[in-house]
């Protein structure tokens, strides 16, 4: 045994079953293209199936319909004409999701930890009753011991739903998503800050009709958020101004009337130099403003300094960009969106940036107006009938001595600190349920998320594919992928609200099961069957859909159900009286809340430490066709992408004696050293004193048969956290890199 409790294991149990799936490769691969009409009338050969199904490649949700060929396999996976996120279209990771299906590498039976005679750790294939067996008898455990607040859950993605149930029906409410604090946590707790409330998913950005868009390392196109990105095309078409802030010459760089190459980690001070221009040259919204605001004359003293000349010798941005930008802004206003963006977590000052943003929204009089922000509506779908949730004696909050208290909801990075043995903490977590998410290389600080892990009594791992995460675990429980299950309904806000169907296309493969059945079983196992009422999952959704005047047997047909807004209120009639959720009922340029708590009312700008000599500032993003680590072996997407690099200037290039191409490793400041080499791509499109790189790549698992060893991980690079002071998020882009020609 290492010196870890867990070792990480190879999940080498699974190496015979592998080679059942002879047809896989073949299928994903040569696809038989069907002439595509989504605007005609679709006629298809009488022997093809389409069932529905929304997709689960990233959580923009898109749905569609599943094909089958004359052998009822799947074929290919096309947008529902009804569905406002993919309007018909998907992405090319979306049209690639078939590959999770096929993918030879995925988990195939549960398996449990083992210790052998040699005192080697393995994992032992195991039947669905052992594990559940070896599962409820240590969470019993955990309770008894310690009290079921003891359990957390960890999840993103569609069986959320049924392990939260799970989790709360035990008494704990400790469910977090990474999607929070190392994502759009300080977006909308800076905007429930200004208006009352956050933005959520899909953002109600009325990219569609806006006339001027600022991206502030916010990279729609490579953040391939689908419907935003078709909007955003057909914004561009009707003549609207791009203004693109970001260190990088990114894909929405290349299509913007303004690029501004700041300096990383300064976009504070050209917000508030932004914010300066549109009220000393009276540029703003009066109406708006004075109708809608609270403390607008202390913003004004506030931001009196804070002159284009004074941002500029912060950003690097000439003063006179900085105006000619603003004035862009009012020209266009309200039809303008200072776009929120939406993985924020960069600085540890995000709320405050974010409420910046917001604050520019604010006196532009964007948000509420066409062309800015709409209002979205959502369909009301009641849950199942269930007896009320214990209520847990504690929770993660209470582990967190008084801070964070702004966050609206669970911080991952929270809940792995509260597992952490202190002296502080008078409830260490014991047992985490991971459902769909791979911490490993999502959890920043990598160092602290071990040291999580490894003081746990027991962790479960729900997940399609053996990823990082799945050899830490005691227990591997194999989800089948999204198109052998049915799921949640999806219930997401737009324009008009819509309800959607994931069902079925194919039996699941090898001994997967959804994540449905997986809870419902261990709730009956743990006594807690009550809280899982139907037999089956098509039930519910019956009794869920016939709640809303549909059925399951209508959706299955119709795939997306567009429901009536309630209200006509897509946005603000002209002078209409709104009262906002805040303090005030107004939008608050000066935060009363914020104060409350004893934060900055109003955003100033503190500047951050910079890379020392011979280092550059790690920054990273997405790939088009990637999403996260999810894809990094989906061999339809390999095909398109199958490694990352890492962008050098070539200024840095030459002073390094780098070649395009070239492998180097890359070591940070705290002197980790990458675990696989990288290859130099040397372009002008990045600044001299960063480098960037694709997340999501420089798997570590061997059984990642296409992923392994290629390219990098910056998540291991990632050892620095900027921790936000108002709501917890991991500001991750405070760390520096050196190059190394050899590992050791
Ligand atoms: N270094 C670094 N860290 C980051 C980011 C970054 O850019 N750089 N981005 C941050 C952001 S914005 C976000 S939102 C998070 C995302 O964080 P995660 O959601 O954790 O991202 P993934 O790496 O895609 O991990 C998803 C896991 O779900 C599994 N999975 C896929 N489909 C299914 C399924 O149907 N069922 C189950 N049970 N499992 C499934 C995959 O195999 C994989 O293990 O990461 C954050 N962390
Ligand atoms: N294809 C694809 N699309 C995705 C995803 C995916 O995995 N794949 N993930 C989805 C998810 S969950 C999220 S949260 C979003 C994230 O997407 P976004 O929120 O749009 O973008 P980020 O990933 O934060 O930003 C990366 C950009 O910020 C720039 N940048 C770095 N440092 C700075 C700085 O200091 N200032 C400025 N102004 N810019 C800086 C980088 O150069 C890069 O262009 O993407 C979503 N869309
Ligand atoms: S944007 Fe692409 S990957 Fe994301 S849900 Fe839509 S089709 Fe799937
Ligand atoms: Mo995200």
């Amino acid at each position: 045994m290492g010196k870890n409790r867990r070792d990480f294991i190879k999940i080498s149990a699974l190496g015979a079953a592998g080679l059942v799936a002879g047809t896989r490769y073949l299928m994903a691969q040569n696809q038989i293209v069907i002439p595509e009409n989504p605007k005609g009338p679709w006629r298809m050969p009488h022997d093809l199936v389409r069932t529905p199904t929304y997709c689960e490649v990233c959580f923009w949700k898109c749905a569609g319909w599943t094909y089958k060929n004359d052998a009822g396999q799947i074929q290919k996976i096309i947008g529902n004409d009804d569905d406002p996120n993919s309007n018909g279209r998907f992405c090319p990771r979306g049209t690639g999701g078939v590959g999770m299906y096929y993918d030879e590498d995925r988990l195939k039976t549960p398996l449990i930890r083992v210790k052998g005679a040699d005192g080697k750790q393995t994992f032992k294939e195991a039947s669905w009753d052992e594990a559940f067996d070896f599962i409820q008898k240590k969470i019993e455990k955990v309770i008894e011991e310690h009290g079921p607040e003891c359990l957390a859950l960890f999840t993103h993605g569609s069986g959320g739903t049924y392990f939260g149930n799970l989790l709360k029906s035990l008494g704990s409410q400790n469910i977090t998503a990474p999607s929070y604090a190392q994502c759009r946590g300080p977006r909308e707790v800076g905007f429930i800050a200004t208006f009352g409330e956050g933005l959520s998913s899909p953002e109600p950005t009325d990219i569609r009709d806006s006339k001027c868009m600022v991206l502030i390392g916010s990279h729609i196109g490579e953040n391939m958020h689908n419907g935003h990105v078709q909007e955003m095309s057909d914004a561009i078409d009707k003549g609207a101004t791009i203004i693109t802030v970001d260190p990088r010459f990114s894909t929405a760089a290349s299509k913007s009337k303004y690029w501004l190459p700041i300096k990383p980690s300064t976009d504070l001070a050209l917000l508030m130099a932004w914010i300066h221009v549109l009220i000393y040259e009276e540029r703003y919204d009066k109406k708006y403003v004075e109708q809608y605001t609270f403390g607008f004359e202390q913003l004004k003293e506030h931001v009196k300094h804070m002159t284009p000349e004074w941002a500029y010798g912060i950003t690097t941005i000439k003063p006179q960009v900085i105006r000619e930008t603003a004035r862009e802004m009012s020209y266009a206003s309200p039809a303008t969106i200072v776009h929120p963006g939406r993985h924020v977590t960069w600085y540890g000052d995000d709320t405050q940036r974010l409420r910046a943003v917001a604050i520019l929204n604010a006196l532009l009089g964007s948000w509420g107006r066409r062309g800015g922000f709409y209002i979205p509506d959502k369909a009301k779908v009641p849950g199942v009938p269930h007896p009320p949730y214990p209520k847990p004696r504690r929770t993660w909050r209470d582990a967190m001595g008084g801070k964070y208290e702004l966050a609206d909801l669970a911080l991952a990075n929270g809940v792995c600190d509260a597992t952490i043995p202190s002296a502080t903490m008078d409830c260490s977590i014991k047992a985490w349920i991971v459902n769909g998410t791979n911490l490993i290389e999502t959890l920043p600080n990598r160092p602290k998320t071990m040291e999580a892990i490894n003081a746990l009594d027991l962790m479960v791992v729900v997940d399609t594919m053996p990823m990082e995460i799945t050899g830490y675990a005691d227990v591997v429980l194999p989800e089948c992928t999204y198109l052998e299950r049915y799921d949640s309904l999806r219930v997401t806000q737009h324009r008009e609200p819509t309800i959607s169907l994931r069902m079925p296309a194919m039996k699941p493969k090898y001994d997967s099961k959804p994540a449905w059945w997986m809870a419902k079983n261990l709730a009956e196992r743990l006594g807690k069957g009550e809280y899982f009422p139907f037999d089956s999952i098509e039930e519910e959704l019956d009794y869920q859909l016939k709640k809303v005047d549909s059925s399951l047997e209508e959706m299955q047909r119709i795939g997306v159900k567009k429901l009536p807004r309630a209200y006509d209120d897509l946005y603000y009639k002209d002078g209409e009286e709104i009262e906002f959720n805040t303090n005030t009922g107004k939008i608050e340029l000066y935060s009363t809340s914020l104060e409350e708590y004893g934060f900055d009312p109003m955003p100033k700008y503190t500047a951050h430490p910079e890379p020392p000599a011979g280092y550059y500032r790690l920054i990273y993003g997405r790939a088009p066709m990637h999403t996260f680590s999810r894809t990094a072996n989906n061999p339809n997407l390999t095909d398109l992408m199958d490694e990352n690099t890492v962008w050098v200037n070539p200024k840095v290039a030459k002073e390094w004696g780098l070649k395009n191409g070239q492998e180097v490793y890359l070591q940070n400041q705290d002197n980790v050293v990458s675990t696989f080499p990288i290859k130099v791509r040397v372009t002008e499109r990045i600044r001299w004193d960063s480098v960037y790189m694709v997340h999501g790549f420089g798997h570590a698992n061997k059984k990642l048969s296409r992923a392994f060893g290629r390219g990098a991980s910056d998540s291991e690079l990632i050892t620095n956290v900027m921790m936000d002071p108002i709501m917890g998020g991991t500001g991750m882009r405070g760390n520096f890199i050196t190059f190394r020609f050899n590992k050791a």
